[in-house]
């Protein structure tokens, strides 16, 4: 069986709102092993960086000051087919086109404040673990 990696992040209104646990159990429920975790809080400028791809996006800023406005939880998780399976747990971007029984359904309250991340590749799931986690953090 081959089993791969994607990374993601509960956002600051659904760790600020005690959403946490919930999610971990709907995450763990769907099969995904935790590899790293830990709550800490990003700056805007390393925001920024998390989300320079989007940096010529007209809500660049406003995502770089909420992304930095309170505690998240990252985590690298593990799973046959992580990325792809990820994404669907979590649902689409705007919570008004996300699917039923979907996280992003469930506890977004807007298309920022969408409650979770999720890597969109192997390779971006990969760099996006690392800016958070050292190779010893992974378990
Ligand atoms: P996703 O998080 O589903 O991968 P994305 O990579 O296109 O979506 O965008 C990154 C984040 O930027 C997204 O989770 C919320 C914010 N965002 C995206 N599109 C937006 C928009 N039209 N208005 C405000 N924020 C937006
Ligand atoms: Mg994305």
């Amino acid at each position: 069986m081959t089993t791969n990696r994607t990374f993601t992040m509960i956002k600051p209104d659904a760790v600020a709102d005690g959403h946490t646990g919930a999610i971990i159990q709907l995450i763990e429920a769907a099969g995904f092993r935790i590899v790293a975790i830990k709550k800490t809080q990003l700056s805007a400028d390393r925001a920024g960086q998390f989300y320079a791809v989007h940096q010529e996006r007209p809500f660049y800023g406003d995502l770089c000051q909420y992304m930095s406005s309170g505690a998240i939880v990252p985590m690298i998780l593990e799973k046959e087919n992580a990325v792809a399976d990820f994404r669907a747990l979590i649902g689409a971007t705007n919570p008004e086109q996300a699917a039923e029984g979907t996280i992003r359904k469930k506890f977004a309250k807007s298309v920022q404040a969408n409650a979770i991340h999720g890597s969109d590749s192997d390779e971006n799931a990969a760099i996006e673990g690392s800016f958070f986690f050292a190779d010893l953090e992974k378990f």
